[in-house]
């Protein structure tokens, strides 16, 4: 199964048409904590190494044409420390936190979110409160084959729609931190090409 997912800015109160009528299934409590090194090696092109709930996970962009990627927005998901340690090429079998502080990886971002899982109509929602004021709802739907996730999106596309929510690209919860609190960070990877003007909505 492949999961089809965009992005919509919540403000003025469109939370509520959104989970009217929706199930409950559960609230979690996320905090991120961001790394990189002082001249943004992995965010600039596009690679985002995170600690979540004391685990590390690394999200690498899998196309290297940031024209192409923005339709696509695929990202590869490692978990493994070993894994993570070898991408990076850190030396293995150490403390990855350890290593990484070594090699000069620190931390340029902290993000608690509050998460709120439901599920109305057949579509998976998440609505996520940042602790520094940004929210933004997530809408999944499950597909058998890649084929079938261009008409996917647009079902999550018209859903959204007539919940209310805007379709205009947005930015993720650390661009818009990023756009907030470090605006040198911001525009290197503006520059890389990493982040347009715009935003993203996938
Ligand atoms: C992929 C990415 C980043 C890493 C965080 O990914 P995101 O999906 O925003 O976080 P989250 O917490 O919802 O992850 P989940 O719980 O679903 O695993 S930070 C930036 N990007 C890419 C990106 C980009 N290049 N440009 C813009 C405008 N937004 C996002």
């Amino acid at each position: 199964m492949i999961e089809v997912e965009k992005k919509f800015i919540l403000q003025n109160g469109n939370e509520a048409r959104l989970i009217k009528g929706a199930s409950f299934i559960k609230e979690i409590s996320i905090h991120d904590v961001y790394h990189d090194t002082a001249d943004y090696a992995l965010t600039r092109k596009d690679w985002w190494l995170r600690n979540r709930n004391s685990a590390f996970e690394l999200k690498i962009s899998l196309s290297i044409d940031p024209a192409v990627r923005r339709l696509s927005d695929q990202y590869e998901e490692i978990t493994s420390e070993n894994e993570i340690a070898r991408r990076l090429k850190l030396p293995q079998g150490k403390n990855l936190l350890a290593a990484l502080e070594k090699s000069g990886y620190m931390p340029f971002c902290s993000i608690v979110t509050t998460r709120k899982k439901y599920e109305r109509e057949g579509y998976k929602i998440d609505i996520d409160e940042m602790d520094f004021g940004y929210a933004l709802a997530e809408i999944e739907l499950m597909v058998a084959s890649a084929s079938e996730a261009p008409s996917a999106a647009e079902k999550i596309l018209a859903f959204a729609a007539r919940m209310g929510l805007s379709s205009d690209p947005i930015r993720g919860k650390v661009v818009e931190y990023l756009s907030r609190y470090c605006p040198g960070h911001f525009a290197a990877l503006q520059k890389a090409g990493v982040i347009f003007a715009g935003g993203t909505n996938t």
